[in-house]
């Protein structure tokens, strides 16, 4: 099972439910990522067996393009995916097979319509992953995606007897204090334009060193900027350790976020999508980055006869 880079609770909570569903059927199955998980979805690990194997079939959740799924796992099982099971909108077709259903909740919704054709009740260990699933990518319910469907797989998941607040405060709310000071300063920077209908919240290297803020902490940031408002785009720069910058952008409806980011090579969901900016030349490389997304919502803006040069209300 391939999760994609840079894993997030809905990558690995629903690979992490798959896996132990094969491996309840009797099947040998397990999970490769690039990325190390963050320390809040550790506690996943307990669902399922290590175990050691060649795999005959090799399957890719939550991955919407093979860049997606990053390096080392890109080069070694990108052309050889035979199943994607996914939910993003705009993605690329890359695997022999492919379940897509477009902009639901999560990942975890597809895994949870095909445990019972797998002829598995999902037992408490695999709720407790398709509830991080389903919390972590619907941050806690409240996204467009959230339909009653997500609510009713969400109450199904609870009847099973796992502690649905105790996974909400793990894997959404504690973050290290830290991070708490990074998003202090990052706040006090956020950089408004397009007359306050676009904000830019830029996390530099430095930043994170001088916080002591791992990459997997930083998750939770992308949202911020588009909660303030009259704010239409908010945009999120994280640098990389090689200086290319990971651009997330979040939108309101009227604004096509994975349109925003294919400009920069990205996509993913209407409302949510992201990109890299390959390391930005000039003595600002964090501003510069700024003023290309900028200009990228700017044109997104204009093309919906929207004044970027009016004050927003
Ligand atoms: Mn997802």
């Amino acid at each position: 099972m391939l999760c994609h880079r840079y894993p997030d609770g809905d990558t690995l909570g629903s690979a992490y439910a798959l896996v132990r569903a094969l491996q309840q059927l009797g099947k040998r199955a397990g999970i490769a990522c690039s990325h190390e998980p963050g320390r809040m979805y550790r506690f996943l690990e307990t669902a399922i067996e290590r175990q050691s194997f060649e795999p005959r079939c090799v399957v890719a959740v939550d991955v919407a393009a093979p860049s997606m799924l990053g390096e080392p796992v890109r080069s070694k099982w990108g052309e050889r995916v035979d199943l994607c099971l996914d939910h993003h909108a705009s993605r690329q077709e890359f695997a022999r097979m492919t379940y897509v259903e477009p902009d639901v909740g999560a990942a975890a919704e597809v895994i949870l319509r095909l445990l019972p054709l797998l002829g598995v009740a999902p037992d408490r260990e695999m709720a407790a992953c398709l509830y991080t699933a389903l919390v972590t990518d619907t941050r806690g319910f409240r996204t467009a995606s959230t339909s009653p469907r997500t609510l009713r797989m969400a109450a199904g998941l609870l009847e099973t007897g796992i502690d649905g607040a105790g996974i909400c405060r793990r894997v959404l709310d504690v973050k290290s204090r830290g991070f708490f000071r990074l998003q202090g300063h990052a706040l006090r920077e956020l950089r408004f334009s397009c007359g306050g209908r676009c904000a830019v919240l830029t996390v530099t290297r430095e930043l994170m060193e001088r916080y002591g803020v791992r990459d997997d902490e930083t998750e939770g940031l992308p949202p911020l900027a588009r909660r303030v408002e009259g704010v239409l785009a908010g945009v999120t720069l994280r640098e990389k350790e090689n200086g290319d910058f990971r651009v997330s952008v979040r939108t309101a409806p009227q604004l096509d976020a994975a349109a925003i980011c294919a400009v920069f090579g990205g996509g993913g969901h209407h409302a949510a999508a992201g990109c890299t900016i390959h390391r930005p030349r000039g003595k600002d490389p964090a501003g510069q980055a700024a003023a290309m997304l900028e200009r990228s919502v700017e044109d997104a803006l204009r093309a919906i006869g929207i004044d970027t040069k009016e004050e927003c209300e």
